[in-house]
């Protein structure tokens, strides 16, 4: 009953709606709308209530629950489904069980911490309590196993124009899944497949983004950031998550009409690593050179000194500073 009224609410977008309304919306009486109003101003909702007018929410807590991901969000399929969690080991082992026990394609699974949140090659991904978005999305793509890695990509493009929609902040793209903020690691993507060789079950896309973090532990204090230290305030994680899943959705549907390349396109506008001097660290080797650009699939084109291209699939980049 509250997450109805919540979406009612949170659906009119700061304007009134009437106790009449509602209790003809969730069919109970006046009384208990108010009574329902009441645990939602409990919760941490200011809701302005006027005589004849109503009432509308004037401000929402910074909590990331089922109620407040999915209040207002105007996606198809994208979070329809959203699996709440307030600790976790990693939304990526839920998303990966679910997954395989038949959950819809754009379940989204999402926890207010991971005590055991994972990157890439099994490194740890710092996941502290009520600061940041840590999802997974479950996606069933009708495309080759070897396609998987542009969603990476495309998830890269969502989240930046998400976080540019809610907070009017610039990203950058490290190839292939770091997204970068002034210079430092404000999200990580980390895309895990359930396939066959010829066939995907599904796509687990991980996002993690550093949203209302003052500080981070000394290991990762020099490279990482969040959005609250770059913009000087507290960001809203519930309206950040939902800014992505629009962009996702919208741009999900386009890859699937029409292919990888305009989602190319709109990656390379962001992408800082193209046309520097790096070095790509891979797990056998490291080459050195410069990136010329990316394939049609996403993949890395590194021209080393003696003008040999190399296709890089999966590899660390660092910015050789010298020549960047
Ligand atoms: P990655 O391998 O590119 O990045 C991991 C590295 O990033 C770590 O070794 C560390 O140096 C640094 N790091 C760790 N935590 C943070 C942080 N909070 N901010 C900035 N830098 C950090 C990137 O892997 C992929 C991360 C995906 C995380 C999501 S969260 C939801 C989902 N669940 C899960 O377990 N993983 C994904």
């Amino acid at each position: 009953m509250r997450s109805k009224l919540l979406q009612m609410l949170m659906a009119q977008q700061g304007k009134f709606v009437s106790g009449e309304a509602i209790s003809n919306y969730l069919g109970c009486s006046r009384t208990a709308v108010w009574k329902h109003i009441e645990e939602l101003r409990k919760a941490g909702y200011k809701v302005e209530a006027i005589p004849r007018k109503g009432y509308r929410v004037i401000h929402q807590p910074n909590l990331l629950t089922k109620n407040e991901i999915k209040a207002g969000l105007t996606t198809k399929y994208i979070g329809k489904n959203v699996v709440y969690e307030q600790s976790v080991s990693s939304t990526q082992e839920i998303a990966h069980r679910i997954a395989s026990d038949g959950a819809e394609e754009g379940t989204v699974i999402v926890a207010d911490e991971q005590l055991g949140g994972k990157g890439r090659l099994g490194r740890p991904w710092f996941s502290p309590i009520g600061s940041g978005i840590w999802m997974s999305l479950i996606l069933k793509p009708k495309i080759p196993p070897q396609q998987a890695p542009q969603l990476t990509l495309l998830t890269a493009v969502a989240v930046i124009r998400g976080i540019k929609e809610q907070t009017g902040l610039h990203c950058d793209i490290k190839w292939p899944n770091d997204i970068l903020l002034n210079g430092k690691k404000l999200v990580g993507i980390l895309t895990e497949m359930q396939a066959d060789p010829d066939q995907i079950h599904s796509v687990i896309i991980g996002i993690g983004i550093n949203v209302n973090q003052d500080f981070f532990p000394e290991e990762i204090k020099e490279i990482a950031t969040s959005l609250k230290i770059e913009k000087g305030e507290e960001i809203n994680r519930a309206s950040v998550m939902q800014s992505i899943m629009v962009q996702f959705e919208q741009l999900y549907e386009l890859f699937l009409d029409e292919g990888f390349l305009p989602i190319k396109h709109m990656w390379e506008a962001h992408a800082i690593t193209i046309g520097r001097r790096i070095t790509a660290r891979t797990i056998t080797n490291s080459i050195q050179g410069y990136a010329k650009g990316i394939t049609d699939d996403g993949v890395l084109l590194l021209e080393d000194d003696l003008g040999t291209i190399h296709k890089i699939y999966s590899a660390d980049i660092e910015f050789n500073v010298t020549n960047s």
